[in-house]
């Protein structure tokens, strides 16, 4: 019997948010997750923002393999994904909740559907029925929170609801909210895109089994990812004053590159970064955030994790309910870390820190995947595709990057990869670097800069003292480096197999 696949992914996730691993958060279905299947602890993303990290899940490819390098471009519609290979095989294939492969902007000669004025054409989207990058089937939305970008399936439901007044929910020009309000979103909580994900996962689950087919189906929840703002109660679930909030230290930046000291200035000036009228995302002053507001920010931020906890949880009851649960495999996971005040930083950006860069990373495949167990070894997103295309006996008809992990999901295997790899670019040659991190130490470099960071994350987990200019480490960074070079030569692709002599 071929297994089914259920990707679960959220949106910036901090990796420590888990409540089976921090007692601060209340997480209690990724717990039930954690208990019934296997942790693993060092997992990573492939870029720390949306559309490369999420392009290189359903391609198995690097951003500089696929493409879509940046935000604000797009995934091309040649590229091979994993859900033609499942589709190729008999299996039904849909994703619910967010996509971003596509810009907020269209082009003549880069088309999106994920833009404006396409976005908010609801009849264009209640008719669409076309395959989406591998997904036969589906249902999209691409607001955060209160974001005017809402439109597409998700304000159909809300009409479909009876939420007749669903724009005064979301900021101008959609809507008529007040851009001024934080934290507590005055949406009532049964027409939040939570509950929204949540049903219509559970409605193709249950077509599945009606029909007795094979699936690979993604849930993709917006949140925890910023604005900052969830219904209540889950905006007071947590108590601000109890939580620990991360620290800066102060002077931590005087060995990193300039840019990281620049963010803790009032007004830094920034522009030398920029080559395309579009901006550097985190590329701003990160200074001047109060201890109390980074207490509420963070007390909102859990307060959103608990909430997706909720509607994952009904997934996986319904999987239950239809008896489905033996026979597929669950992949919790998100597509990049957070910063919540950790380095004095907050959001995202050229930051390659472990808050930003690691992710959670749940699998559960019951009696093959073992159950109760955290695993050290490394994980990368680009891994997700061979991994579960050989997990359900299917072979690509194209080549991937990733690495095969279905032995070490399995436990029969220590570890497939010793290193991964992190790619992040947000101008044709400026904001331009890559990080390679082993199990010891972590190394970024930078396109034509003399700069750069190495730390040791056994002795400085933290991250707190930047080796790179250190004398006594010059032997050790000239090592890493090496293999640094080595590993990006190893994640070259062979387009085709070697087929003759000449
Ligand atoms: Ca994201």
């Amino acid at each position: 019997m071929k297994p089914n696949i259920l990707l679960i992914t959220t949106d910036q996730q901090h990796w420590n948010t888990i409540g089976a691993f921090n007692q601060e958060i209340h997480t209690p279905n990724l717990d039930r997750l954690v208990r019934e299947g296997t942790a693993f602890d060092r997992a990573y993303c492939p870029n720390p923002t949306c559309t490369p990290s999420r392009a290189s899940i359903i391609t198995g490819k690097y951003p500089s393999q696929h493409g879509a390098w940046s935000i604000g471009t797009k995934l091309s519609e040649e590229e091979h994904t994993i859900g033609e290979d499942f589709m190729r095989e008999g299996y039904k294939t849909a994703l619910i909740g967010k996509a971003h492969f596509q810009p907020l902007q269209s082009t003549e000669e880069h088309r999106s559907l994920e833009a404006y004025p396409i976005l908010q054409n609801l009849d264009f989207w209640k008719a669409f029925n076309d395959v989406f990058y591998g997904f036969e089937e589906v249902e999209l939305a691409r607001n955060h929170t209160n974001e005017a970008h809402v439109g597409q399936h998700y304000a159909l439901w809300m009409e479909e609801k009876g939420c007749a007044n669903w724009r005064d929910f979301f900021v101008p020009p959609t809507g008529n909210m007040d851009r001024s309000k934080r934290y507590k979103w005055a949406i009532p909580e049964k027409y939040h895109y939570n509950p929204w994900i949540g049903e219509r996962t559970c409605a193709k689950l249950n077509k599945y089994h009606e029909n007795g087919d094979n699936f690979f189906l993604w849930a993709s929840f917006f949140d925890p990812h910023p604005p900052y703002l969830v219904p209540e109660p889950w905006d007071e679930m947590y108590d601000p004053d109890g939580l620990t909030v991360p620290k800066y230290v102060p002077g931590e930046h005087k060995k990193n590159p300039p840019h990281f000291q620049m963010t803790q200035e009032t007004n830094p000036d920034f522009s030398m970064y920029k080559e395309t009228p579009y901006g550097n995302i985190g590329f701003h002053s990160h200074a001047g955030v109060s201890e109390q507001a980074k207490r509420k920010n963070m007390a909102v931020y859990y307060g959103m994790i608990s909430m997706v906890d909720k509607y994952v949880g009904k997934i996986l009851d319904r999987l239950d309910e239809l008896g489905l649960t033996e026979n597929t495999i669950v992949v919790f996971t998100t597509d990049h870390g957070h910063l919540f005040g950790q380095h004095g930083l907050h959001d995202k950006g050229g930051f390659h820190y472990e808050d930003l860069l690691k992710l959670p990373f749940v699998v559960r495949f019951p009696g093959i995947v073992p159950a109760g167990r955290v695993s050290h070894a490394m994980q990368s997103l680009v891994d997700l595709g061979p991994t579960l295309l050989q997990l359900a006996g299917i072979r690509s008809s194209h080549p991937m990057a990733g690495k095969d992990q279905s032995g070490v999901w399995k436990g029969t295997e220590k570890q497939v990869r010793d290193h991964v790899i992190c790619e992040y670019r947000n101008q044709p040659t400026k904001v331009h670097q890559k990080t390679y991190i082993d199990e010891r130490y972590k190394l970024t470099v930078y396109y034509n800069q003399g700069y750069g960071e190495l730390f040791d994350l056994c002795n400085d987990p933290h991250e707190l003292c930047n080796l790179w200019d250190d004398e006594d480490y010059k032997d050790t960074k000239a090592n890493v480096m090496m293999k640094y070079v080595w590993a990006e030569l190893g994640k070259e692709i062979l387009p085709m197999p070697r087929i003759a002599g000449a």
